[in-house]
């Protein structure tokens, strides 16, 4: 019998809300996996990228990750790695090989699986890296034809990948579900999505985050009472052959600094009312998440500071105070109310602008500038100063409200395109909106023997949704 643990998107080094505490609850989180993974004792451990959370990961970051590693490296428990977002600029992995998961490989007993197969006994992992655009499908498809991974099915079957599958958000970076379908892996082990989230049929199993890097993902699928976030998870799966493969797939817990949305409404006039409202509220949820982790996980409650983590939640209010005058909304502050409460971060919102609201240089959501750096990385444009302050313009208009997960390379090439064009006239660039019934000037003019012209022809199923998604960014 083999087993092997699948966890993800560790995000090593983030400083969420610029909060040292926010930092270590990263390592606590990836820290307590891997004390429970060597109780588990696997074979192996299958880490489905974004080990980091940022591409140039200080030393810092480099030696919680190190620390991480050499624990199971002491039990002789080897890791096998895939290329999340995070970790790397897709270009510069791939031409010049910088990335920190290449150094932990040669540093330490990694197994960095850079778009590659590699080999466990009789368990194959087909490893493929992030990829935005359709590139990861295109990677796949590459690596199958060249090396022929999945034609001979006596050994176990691992797809390890680190993109949004088809399904789970509407992305143009999106593997899909045809493509694993026909390659028929014996276990799908994706990244990327921070929420805990499968397709048995098709073997697909994504443990989500070990630790939530925007408020986006606290809606967990193992949340309690639909609104609080106490636990994060890997699996733990059991591969036996007996004429054929089987395998049990365990879903484990461990828990995080709790997090709370909450709702809450008051038809009081009076500030201090409202105020202390929220204390109570606030309070009730905060006894309860912490004696539920406290009992659930055997917690010594007065151990710190694993009490101060778990008795310091994240909260986020949407308040309902329509009676409350709109010149007193800001005597109910946040500040105060975080150091009244013991909280590590308190968001109160009066209004519904959370739920429009993407923090993008947070979070999973792919960050528009490291979308446009690649692109300045892959153009052949050679005016790249240009370019690059073309892009600077760029990031200035959309600012920070661009819903950027809709995005992909296509989007933005064909975006900056255009661009371009109002650029080499000596205008100040213009976010052009485009519908398909009002098709973009450069189609206009485009001869049959366009070549891009198929292309756009045989994409017009999904333009239609892009074109939606392009319309809410400019609004
Ligand atoms: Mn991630």
């Amino acid at each position: 019998m083999t087993t092997f643990v699948h966890t993800s998107d560790w995000h090593l080094g983030f400083f969420q809300y610029n909060k040292n505490l926010r930092h270590d609850d990263f390592f606590a989180a990836a820290n307590r996996i891997v004390d429970k993974i060597i109780k588990i004792e696997p074979d192996f451990v299958l880490h489905t990228g974004d080990l980091f959370h940022h591409k140039s990961p200080t030393p810092g970051s480099v030696l919680q990750a190190l620390k991480l590693l050499n624990k199971l490296t002491k039990k002789k428990i080897p890791v096998f790695i895939i290329r999340g977002n995070h970790d790397a600029y897709t270009t510069r992995n791939l031409q010049y090989g910088g990335t920190a998961l290449q150094l932990l490989n040669e540093a330490t007993g990694l197994n960095y699986i850079n778009d590659d197969v590699m080999n466990f006994n009789d368990v194959d992992i087909i490893g493929v890296g992030h990829y935005f655009s359709g590139r990861a499908n295109e990677t796949l498809q590459r690596i199958n034809q060249e090396k022929r991974p999945f034609d001979d099915r006596s050994n176990f079957k691992i797809l390890a990948i680190h993109n949004f599958i088809e399904g789970q958000i509407s992305d143009t970076s999106e593997v899909s579900l045809s493509l694993i379908q026909d390659l028929a892996p014996d276990y799908v082990a994706a990244g990327h999505f921070h929420i805990p989230w499968k397709r048995e049929k098709l073997n697909i199993f994504v443990p989500g985050s070990s630790e939530s890097t925007s408020a986006n993902d606290w809606n967990r699928e193992d949340n309690l009472n639909g609104n609080i976030t106490l636990y994060s998870s890997f699996y733990e799966v059991k591969l036996e052959n007996h004429n054929g493969w089987s395998k049990e797939v365990i879903q484990h817990r461990i828990p995080v600094r709790p997090k709370f949305k909450l709702e809450i409404s008051s038809e009081s006039i009076d500030h201090l009312e409202i105020k202390s409202q929220i204390s109570e509220e606030i309070n009730q949820v905060k006894k309860f998440a912490f004696s539920t982790i406290v009992e659930e996980f055997n917690y010594n409650s007065d151990k710190k500071p694993v009490r101060t983590a778990f008795e310091q939640p994240l909260v986020r209010i949407r308040l309902d105070a329509k009676n409350l005058p709109q010149t007193n909304q800001h005597l109910i502050s946040t500040q105060e109310l975080e150091s009244e409460l013991g909280l590590l971060n308190l968001e109160i919102s009066f209004d519904d602008s959370f739920e429009s609201d993407f923090p993008i240089t947070q979070g999973e959501h792919v960050v528009v500038e490291d979308l446009l750096q690649e692109l300045i990385e892959e153009s052949e444009i050679d005016d790249k100063p240009h370019l690059t302050q073309l892009v600077h313009q760029t990031i200035d208009y959309f600012g920070q409200k661009a819903k950027s997960t809709t995005l992909g390379l296509d989007d933005l090439n064909h975006f900056l395109r255009i661009q371009d064009e109002s650029w080499k006239l000596g205008s100040t660039p213009k976010i052009m909106k485009y519908t398909e019934d009002e098709p973009p000037k450069e189609n206009l003019n485009a001869s049959s023997s366009n070549p891009n012209k198929k292309a756009s022809a045989e994409s017009s199923k999904s333009s239609r949704k892009r074109n939606q998604q392009w319309e809410d960014l400019f609004e």
